[in-house]
């Protein structure tokens, strides 16, 4: 049984709508094209509480725009928002987005980064870039990034949706910040959510409206690559001891191939909130006593 919450009818947990085999078709657009939209993929309802919650969050904290043409000089952006109440909690695990993105990734991803992204008027399009480009791989390389974008309002291209480079995931080389290049708008529909691969060249479009474009960036990285904004620290631990056990991994309290994330060969989970977890460690599949 699905129960609501006191806001606005809004449903407590978030129904799974998409099957493994649709996750796989998304996932495998992502690999061939670079991205795809996921279509109605969040509660409507959902989207308008994050809508209000993130004006208050502006207002509390005083959020105004940065002084970068990167973040955008009519674009406000609140970071770390795991940190800001339970509403936040469901982003990343939400199960229409998350299973496309740990068949791109795998399961032992992570999450990277959870942001606001709200373009407003008379802001223009962000420098063309791929999420990956400081990482120093030679490309194409296989996905360690995969960024999803939220639609907490319609996306439109008079309003600055997603400005994508199809097909440039595969390219030998990141864009030039400074270049200007061929591009497509993500349009979508609120509670629709792009997901591409951190390597696709892409930018926040212009916007030409009165209105904001309201985006929530959701990031993932793979599980054995460092997280963009530092969640174990970011995220104090008392907050993070009573998100669900699926969230804490995603956060980094989770071991990646039996190997990265262990704290003097203890589980990370028991290490910091004494859970009750242990460590399986890639070592203890070879057990002197195992082996007699
Ligand atoms: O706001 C957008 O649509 C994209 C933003 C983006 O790519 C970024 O800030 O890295």
């Amino acid at each position: 049984m699905t129960t609501t919450s006191p806001r606005a009818g809004l449903p407590v947990t978030d129904e799974r709508t998409i099957d493994d085999a649709a996750a796989e078709d998304y996932a495998q657009q992502v690999r061939d094209e670079g991205w795809v939209v996921v279509p109605d993929a969040i509660d409507l309802r959902l989207a308008d509480a994050i809508y209000e919650d993130l004006l208050r969050l502006e207002r509390d904290l005083g959020i105004v725009p940065a002084d970068n043409l990167f973040e955008g000089l009519h674009t406000t952006r609140i970071y770390n928002l795991l940190v800001h109440g339970p509403i936040y909690e469901r982003i990343p695990v939400h199960p229409n987005v998350l299973p496309i993105v740990e068949k791109v990734l795998d399961p032992g991803l992570l999450i990277s980064s959870l942001s606001s992204i709200a373009i407003g008027p008379d802001e223009s399009a962000q420098p063309i870039h791929s999420d990956d480009q400081l990482i120093p791989l030679p490309k194409p390389h296989p996905p360690i990034i995969c960024n999803t974008m939220w639609a907490i309002t319609d996306f439109t291209e008079e309003n600055g949706a997603t400005r994508l480079c199809p097909g440039t995931h595969l390219a030998d080389h990141s864009p030039d910040p400074l270049g200007s290049y061929e591009s497509i708008p993500a349009e979508m529909s609120k509670g629709s959510v792009l997901v591409w691969v951190g390597s696709l060249w892409h930018g926040g479009g212009s916007n030409r409206t009165e209105a904001r474009r309201v985006g929530m960036a959701m990031n993932y990285c793979a599980g054995y690559i460092r997280q963009q904004e530092n969640q174990q620290l970011g995220i104090p631990v008392d907050i993070a001891r009573r998100f669900p056990r699926r969230l804490q991994e995603l956060c980094g309290y989770s071991i990646y191939n039996g190997l990265i994330g262990h704290i003097d060969k203890e589980h990370p989970g028991k290490f910091v909130f004494g859970a009750d977890e242990a460590a399986e460690l890639v070592w203890d599949y070879a057990r002197v006593e195992d082996l007699q």
